[in-house]
This record gives structure tokens, C-alpha cells and sequence, in this order.
């Protein structure tokens, strides 16, 4: 199999930590990129892409940047947890133009879902991909919305999508909840590689965290289908991190932690999902 594709690849929140990361990493595999972003982008664009200033919320210029497209990168829209009016343009309406262009292109997407998707879920159980989405605030809610219109974009329209359910991904882990949930830069460029590359991927969804030992909560998703195993791991932070928690305990209880916080009140303690007499 080649290592490029045969089409370019549109990249939404090209700007973003993420955006820069793939747009250095794939672009220095020779991939053709057409990066968009509502921010200038910072760096110098590579040879083989282009950049151009773009809303997700503009729904004549995304599908016109999807034209001739194989594939969606879609890292755009707040990737933080904000009301609910600074979410819904960007992450609901801009991810239907990104849906709707690719509709048009017959182009797959793969949408950078997170672990907020189902951030209330409880640190103790391990959770399959096929789980029930349980979001911890808007931007997970709209994350898991997300996700299931791709469902629908793919039963109804047979637009494949990867959704890649970032743990965190960064330079390297900071606290105690990231050696379960950090992603390496290079396992992600490398997992995107895969989405982008396997001939047929269908409707998935992958947990996006590195190999860590102490990444426990997530399991059985589509990775084999994909040819993606994570090399990297959190595990040489864990004497470093192991006390870096934050003494809140909604924060430790739960997957999503801080994000789990924002916002809550609740007194009495919160029931466990899947136990609750409602
Ligand atoms: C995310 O989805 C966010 O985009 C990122 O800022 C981190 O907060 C990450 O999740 C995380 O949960 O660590």
C-alpha cells in the first residue's frame, strides 16, 4: 500500500496545537494538505499545502475546500468546554457543512471526537467503544452529537468515519490523570495516517490515548481494523505524576476530569450510570 494518498486531505483547526502538529507531520510524509482554520496559521505553510482563513460556520466555503478532497481532518471548533452558544455554531453547524461537503466529495472524515464525549463515566469501570456516551458539559455533548452524526451521515449516505476519541494529547503528560489518558504527538500522527490510508474503514470509533499501562478505562475499539497499535506510553511519568492530582473529588472520580467540574451542582453524591433507579 502507498503512504500517501491519492487525494488531498482537507485539515479544519490547522492553527490549533494539534493542526500544527499533523500539518508538520504529514506534510513531511509528502502529503497534500488544504489547511483551513478560523485563526491565521503561525508557521511557514509547507510545500504541497495551502492555507486559508475560513469559519466553520460558512457553509459556501468549506465545501469549496473539500472540492476534490479524499479525506476531512476535522480538528476545528472549541476544543474546550464553553457555553453553549459559543459551541453550537462551530462544533454543530460547522460540523454539518463538514459532513454536507463530504457528502458531496464522497470523501471520509475523520473527526476528532474526545474522552469528554464520555467524561461522566466513573474512573473504575473500562469501557468498550460501543459505550454510552455520558458527555461532561457542552463541548463533550456536542462531541458525542458528533459522533452520532457521522452514524447517520454513514447509514444514510455511506460517508465512512473514523471518530478518534482524544485522550489528551500533548507534549507529554502533567498530571496524574494523564498516564491513563495521554496521547503521544507520533501516536497520533500515526493513527491518522491509518484512518486516512486503510481502504475501507466504515463507521468506527478509537480510543486516541498512547500505550499506557494505566490507560485501563477504554478498550475494544476498532484499532486492528485500522493496523494502529500506540507505541508510545505515559508509564516512565508515573513516578513523577503519580501525586499530581488535584483534590477535588469530582474531578478524580470521574474520566473527564477538571472538564467534570466545571459548572457542577450537584450536592448530593451523583449516582452511578447504569445503577440508577430512573
Ligand atoms: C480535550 O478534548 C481537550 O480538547 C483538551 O484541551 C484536553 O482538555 C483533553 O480533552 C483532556 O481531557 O485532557
Amino acid at each position: 500500500m502507498t503512504d500517501t494518498p491519492a487525494k488531498p486531505v482537507l485539515l479544519t483547526g490547522a492553527t490549533g496545537a494539534l493542526g500544527r502538529v499533523l500539518t508538520k507531520s504529514l506534510s513531511a510524509l509528502g502529503w497534500r494538505l488544504v489547511l483551513t482554520d478560523i485563526a491565521p496559521f503561525p508557521d511557514p505553510v509547507p510545500a504541497g499545502c495551502a492555507f486559508t482563513q475560513a469559519d466553520l460556520s460558512d457553509g459556501v466555503t468549506i465545501p469549496r475546500l473539500a472540492e476534490g478532497c479524499g479525506t476531512i481532518i476535522h480538528l476545528g471548533g472549541v476544543s474546550v468546554e464553553r457555553p453553549f452558544e459559543e459551541v453550537i455554531g462551530p462544533n454543530i453547524r460547522g460540523l454539518f457543512h463538514i459532513y454536507e461537503a463530504a457528502r458531496l466529495e464522497k470523501a471520509r472524515v475523520i473527526f476528532a471526537s474526545s474522552n469528554h464525549a464520555v467524561g461522566f463515566h466513573e474512573r473504575t469501570e473500562s469501557l468498550p467503544a460501543d459505550t454510552q456516551f455520558l458527555p461532561d458539559g457542552y463541548y463533550g455533548l456536542s462531541k458525542a452529537y458528533g459522533e452520532l452524526m457521522g452514524r447517520m451521515y454513514w447509514f444514510k449516505h455511506g460517508v465512512e468515519n473514523v471518530n478518534v476519541r482524544i485522550g489528551s494529547a500533548r507534549e507529554e503528560p502533567i498530571d496524574a490523570r494523564m498516564l491513563a489518558s495521554w496521547m503521544s504527538y507520533g501516536d497520533l500522527s500515526r493513527l491518522m495516517q491509518r484512518c486516512v490510508l486503510t481502504p475501507f474503514v466504515g463507521c468506527v470509533a478509537i480510543w486516541g490515548t498512547s500505550a499506557n499501562t494505566r490507560m485501563t478505562w477504554w478498550r475494544d475499539d476498532a484499532r486492528s481494523a485500522l493496523g494502529w497499535t500506540a507505541i508510545d506510553s505515559a508509564d516512565p511519568f508515573a513516578g513523577q505524576l503519580a501525586g499530581a492530582v488535584s483534590g477535588d473529588p469530582v474531578q478524580e472520580r470521574y474520566m473527564g476530569g477538571a472538564f467534570c467540574a466545571i459548572g457542577y451542582s450537584r450536592h448530593e453524591p451523583a449516582p452511578i450510570w447504569g445503577e440508577r433507579d430512573v
